[in-house]
């Protein structure tokens, strides 16, 4: 009788034209506790609370589901259907990608913005080619450098093994003579500890979730970029929502832009202070360093753009009518 009483409901629904409901699974990268993980679970919250259940989303932070550098590939691949990531780690596949690290072009909140609403058009694009939408992005906070170490210039940094997230990092790596090795975040507490990396670029926020202070000394601020981790969907399964879904997914979307952005700033000063407070000497770099850091960035900077080619400098260009 009750079999018959859900089935006789279902077969109306159905005749009502109600869609079936949908759940989504979405990978990613950082540790729960992360404030990108944090906002990707409110993210997934107002989507399925927004659309009454018909599209569930349900997050699997720390790379559960899918391993950092694993979550590109399984979106565009529909192994998923959506996902986060830091796209400047596949700048590899894509030059474009790794337009928000180019050194010093932007190097505040203010100016990540400006850099990002440059980009924004192009991005959507070039992640559109590629099979994916673009649904919002969130800056880390400005990235500063990690040693076990007092390091006061460039000569110092010589010979150090340095763990490096993406190509400008490592590029980094090897202009300052450093050794890159490539490590996820979710790996490098064990990292430092085994001595596999004893250095690294990042934002304060990293340094405290993995607890770097067991392993390392000191954390230099040189807000040299603002990096960002992206959502986005496999087309298929976005050409796939009907519009009113889609809307409420948009909603949510900027909603979780602007919710991350504001955390991305608390957590700066936040992240810093415990860094502090759990023993580290955190401070600005010498003048010498950064100039010397600097001159890095220039010459990257002409790296990007040559490989990048008009459309790259399409980029700086409209950012920088924006200063
Ligand atoms: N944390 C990420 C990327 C940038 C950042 O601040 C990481 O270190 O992997």
């Amino acid at each position: 009788m009750r079999l018959f009483t859900l089935t006789a409901f279902g077969a109306m629904a159905m005749a009502l034209g109600a869609a079936a409901a949908d759940k989504w699974d979405m990978p990613m990268g950082y540790a729960a506790s992360n404030f990108h993980s944090e906002t990707g679970a409110e993210f997934a919250q107002c989507v399925t609370t927004g659309t009454g259940g018909e599209l569930e989303i349900e997050t699997h932070p720390g790379g559960s589901l899918f391993k950092g550098n694993e979550i590109y590939r399984a979106v565009r691949t529909g192994q998923t259907q959506i996902g986060e990531r830091l796209m400047s780690a596949h700048q590899n596949d894509n030059i474009l990608y790794g337009f928000d690290s180019i050194p010093f072009l932007a190097t505040s909140f203010e100016d990540s913005e400006k850099l990002w609403q440059a980009a924004k058009p192009v991005l959507t694009k070039t992640m559109a080619d590629e099979g994916l939408h673009l649904l919002y992005a969130v800056p880390w906070p400005p990235q500063g450098l990690y040693f076990k170490k007092e390091v006061n210039s460039v000569a110092d940094m010589e010979g150090v093994k340095f763990r490096s997230y993406n190509s400008a990092t490592a590029r980094i790596a090897e202009l300052a003579g450093m050794i890159p090795v490539q490590i996820e975040a979710a790996e490098i507490s064990q990292a430092f500890a085994t001595g596999v990396a004893d250095s690294m670029i990042s934002s304060g926020s990293t340094g405290y979730d993995r607890k770097v202070w067991e392993s390392l000394t000191h954390f230099y601020e040189v807000d040299a970029w603002l990096p960002r981790n992206y959502v986005f969907v496999n087309m298929g399964s976005w050409n796939g929502l009907s519009d009113e879904i889609r809307n409420v997914v948009n909603g949510c979307a900027a909603l979780a832009e602007y919710a991350g952005n504001a955390r991305s700033r608390h957590y700066t000063q936040f992240t810093l202070s415990e860094l502090a407070r759990n023993g580290m000497s955190v401070g600005r770099a010498s003048d010498q360093m950064t100039n010397e850091l600097r001159g890095f960035g220039e010459i990257m900077t002409a790296e990007w753009l040559e490989n990048a080619g008009a459309v790259g400098q399409e980029i700086v260009d409209s950012f920088r009518a924006m200063q």
